[in-house]
């Protein structure tokens, strides 16, 4: 079927790049390592998309393939790599081919520059890895470490066994604190496939995101208090190191099989159904399940890991790419017991991928992609009893790029929608009854305010539907909560208003409902002692822009078209945005209309008004950009520059580049820049070169400045701005009255005992 050509392995242990590799990554250097050129060269190689119209013509194309890289192979194009010639004999065959990749070394060796680029441009010394850009094994391993470091009270890193060559797979466990041993599991794990290198942020981002959001987000802690996590971002590390060093487009871990040939597809190794369709018995096929089942350390290491696990509730291995939600069966020989079940929460996973950031995954069987014998996620479902998954990420399969080297800019989105669906999948598999609360609902609120929450309680383990729907609510972070009643809206959601009470408390609540079954549920699960909590504060939005009009931007630059203008996105595909980010209608976009009216031949800036930040803030805004020829770098670019002396000199303080969908930005200015009195900030795009194609929007812009909470002025019983005498007969009035300005102790009665507080309060005066 299909073949892998390479360089002999001869010629790459010849010129021992891993062993020069090895000295520079001892040295610390990720940079290093980043300059460093795979060895194997795609010279004349191309990936085209086949349209085949028949079997016969499938078949020819896979006899002169190098590679298979699409997901579909059987139904609709697939997307191969093949040399140049190969592609000239198909033509000539009459066989429909559309070329994606031109140059495959080309693609390899401007990925590479643009990674050295972006690392040398970062400033180090923080996390390891971010989502910007791509990291090799060991920068991943420091930032697992960096995180159970920062938080060892919640995770903790432990080697679960060897590759072939020796490397620990390292396992990442999170839980909140206390006993976990009788918590439901949850596994995942990320690079299976060398080449696939979108895939170990997306791990990273749930490990990030679950040590990071604990303290801060309800649904994160509710899922840590409840679930054992067990990630393992770095499955293939042998693989993953070959292809940074070696081979870009590697695939199999690195067993050498003999004559030649290397490597042993684990997502073929598995025992179930093992040897079966869609795995090959060709060593030097991608898909080579490998000479016995299980038969690769890195597939026992995992099968005895995850058999040790007592009550392991779901599994998602995370490949690239084509934009999937798979289950089993994986082949026609498997039949799987849960299948509705498994379809349902895959369903759901692709919904919450959906809500993220736009993107379909395509919830599916296995085999009704095409089959694939010994698969991880087969194994865990039917081998283990779980519910296992395998998403493959961004890119879509139409999307026409190189699948296993999408832009950098990919990457964020890519990890926050896989993100949603772990939760989700976590959620469903582990929860009684699964809370929807959006987190705008405990922001900061205003002294006494009242607000109206709307959350949804729904179904997850299928044991009929909810009731008792309740909210428990305190001002401050003592004393009894009140029950609130929590109206329904109708389709499992509900309603209840918070009030705050002053200036510098909390409000602090949780939800609970009833499971058919009669069991309670609090959300978060230890709700009542550690409650979610909203600050009451005197903070004041100082400065709001909805993009309806303009409170005093200016804009200049010397681009000769795709100024920044105030509009309603046009949603040319190529240019501006569906839509504004607020809902208001208008924003702020680089030019809008359907021709070519992107920026071009230089920078177009918008640049702000005077804020007064000298007790510190946060600026908050939405930006979009749309960067379709993937140029951002020296020559084009969209960032946020900022200036504390009222516009003499401005620093860069972000650089952009995720692509086609509204993202949010939020910045302490106080901590980053300093306070000050003086501070402009400006959006500015450009694009140099005259075929690149570079959009911008700004939206619902908003600097929020700390208030400071006015001390009640007890005392000053009549209100009248001032502490005197008279204040005296007005708190007698109070008294005869039980208003509430005579509690004077702050104790929540009006007793005689007040007097002597107001005295007391009369003494000390008010400022
Ligand atoms: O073929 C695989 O191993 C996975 N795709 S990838 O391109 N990332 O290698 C998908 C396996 C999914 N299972 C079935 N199709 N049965
Ligand atoms: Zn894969």
């Amino acid at each position: 079927m299909v073949h892998i050509s390479k360089e002999e392995e001869s010629t790459v242990k010849r010129s021992t790049p891993s062993v020069a590799l090895s000295l520079i990554l001892a040295a610390g250097s990720a940079l290093g390592q980043a300059k460093e050129q795979p060895v194997v060269r795609y010279d004349g190689q191309q990936v085209v998309r086949v349209t085949h119209r028949t079997g016969d013509e499938l078949a020819r194309a896979l006899e002169l393939a190098e590679s298979v890289w699409s997901e579909r192979v059987g139904r609709g194009p697939v997307d191969i790599q093949m040399s140049a010639d190969s592609v000239a004999q198909l033509r000539a065959e009459g066989i429909q081919v559309e070329v994606i990749v031109e140059d495959l070394q080309a693609d390899v060796e401007r990925e590479r520059a643009e990674i050295s680029a972006k690392q040398v441009a970062r400033a180090r010394g923080g996390d390891a890895i971010d989502y910007d850009n791509y990291y090799p094994f060991d920068d991943h391993v420091t930032f697992m470490n960096q995180l159970v470091n920062e938080r060892a009270d919640l995770a903790s890193i432990s080697s679960i066994g060897q590759t072939l060559q020796g490397r620990e797979i390292w396992n990442v466990n999170i839980t909140g604190p206390g006993d976990a041993s009788s918590r439901p599991q949850i596994a995942i794990n990320s690079m299976i496939h060398a080449r696939e290198w979108i895939t170990p942020p997306a791990t990273a981002f749930l490990m990030d995101n679950l040590i990071r959001g604990y303290d801060s987000d309800p649904r994160v802690r509710n899922l840590m208090d409840t679930v054992d996590w067990y990630i393992t971002p770095i499955f293939n590390a042998d693989g993953y190191v070959y292809a940074w060093s070696t081979e870009r487009y590697w695939r199999k871990n690195r067993r050498n099989n003999g004559g030649g040939s290397f490597g042993v597809d684990l997502n073929r190794n598995f025992d179930v159904d093992w040897g079966g369709n869609g795995a090959s018995n060709d060593p030097n096929d991608e898909t080579y399940h490998g000479p016995s089942p299980a038969s690769e350390p890195e597939t026992q290491v995992m099968v005895s890991f995850l058999s040790g696990l007592d009550d392991l509730r779901a599994h998602v291995d995370t490949h690239s790419y084509s934009q999937l939600v798979l289950h089993a069966p994986g082949t026609f020989a498997q039949s799987v017991p849960n299948q509705s079940e498994l379809a349902a929460v895959a369903q759901s996973m692709s919904d919450a991928i959906l809500d993220t950031n736009g993107a379909f995954y395509t919830p599916q069987r296995g085999l009704d992609l095409y089959e694939a014998a010994g698969t991880f996620a087969d194994w865990t479902t039917l081998g283990l009893g779980t519910f296992g998954f395998t998403i493959e990420a961004r890119p879509d399969a139409g999307a026409g790029i190189n699948g296993f080297s999408p832009p950098a800019s990919q990457i964020l989105p890519t990890a926050q929608e896989i993100y949603k669906a772990y939760l989700v999948m976590a959620e469903l598999r582990t929860q009684p009854l699964r809370f929807v609360l959006d987190s705008s609902y405990y922001d900061n609120f205003e002294a006494d305010e009242s607000r109206q929450i709307v959350f949804s309680v729904l179904d997850s383990l299928n044991n009929g539907s909810d009731n008792n729907v309740k909210v428990f609510a305190r001002q401050g972070d003592s004393g009894a909560f009140t029950e609130l009643a929590a109206s329904p809206l109708g389709n499992d959601m509900y309603t209840a208003t918070l009030d705050a009470g002053a200036c510098d408390t909390t409000v602090e609540f949780y939800l609970q409902a009833m499971t058919s079954t009669g069991t309670i549920v609090d959300w978060p699960v230890n709700g009542a002692t550690v409650p979610i909590v909203a600050d009451v504060t005197a903070d004041m939005v100082t400065f709001s822009d909805d993009g309806e009009t303009n409170p005093g931007w200016t804009v200049s630059g010397n681009a000769s078209d795709g100024q920044w203008e105030r509009a309603v996105p046009f949603g040319y595909d190529r240019s501006d945005p569906d839509a504004d980010f607020d809902g208001s209608g208008q924003c702020w976009l680089t030019d809008n209309g359907t021709e070519n009216s992107d920026v071009d031949g230089g920078v177009t800036i918008l640049t702000s008004p005077l804020f007064d930040l000298s007790t510190g803030g946060t600026l908050s805004f939405a930006y979009w950009m749309n960067d379709e020829t993937n140029t951002i770098g020296s020559e084009d670019y969209f960032r946020l520059e900022v200036s504390t002396d009222g516009g003499s000199n401005w620093a860069v303080a972000r650089n952009y580049s995720a692509s086609g969908n509204w993202q949010t930005e939020s910045i302490d200015v106080g901590s980053e820049f300093g306070n000050t009195s003086q501070l402009r900030i400006r959006f500015a795009a450009a694009e140099n070169d005259p075929g690149d194609v570079l959009e911008c929007g700004i939206d619902a812009v908003e600097i929020i400045v700390p208030g400071v909470c006015e001390s009640e002025c007890l005392a000053d019983v009549n209100g009248d701005g001032a502490v005197t005498p008279t204040d005296f007969t007005a708190w007698v009035s109070a008294f005869n009255a039980g208003a509430p300005e005579c509690d004077q102790n702050n104790d929540g009665a009006c007793t005689p005992t007040d007097f002597t507080a107001w005295v007391s309060n009369f003494n000390a005066g008010c400022q």
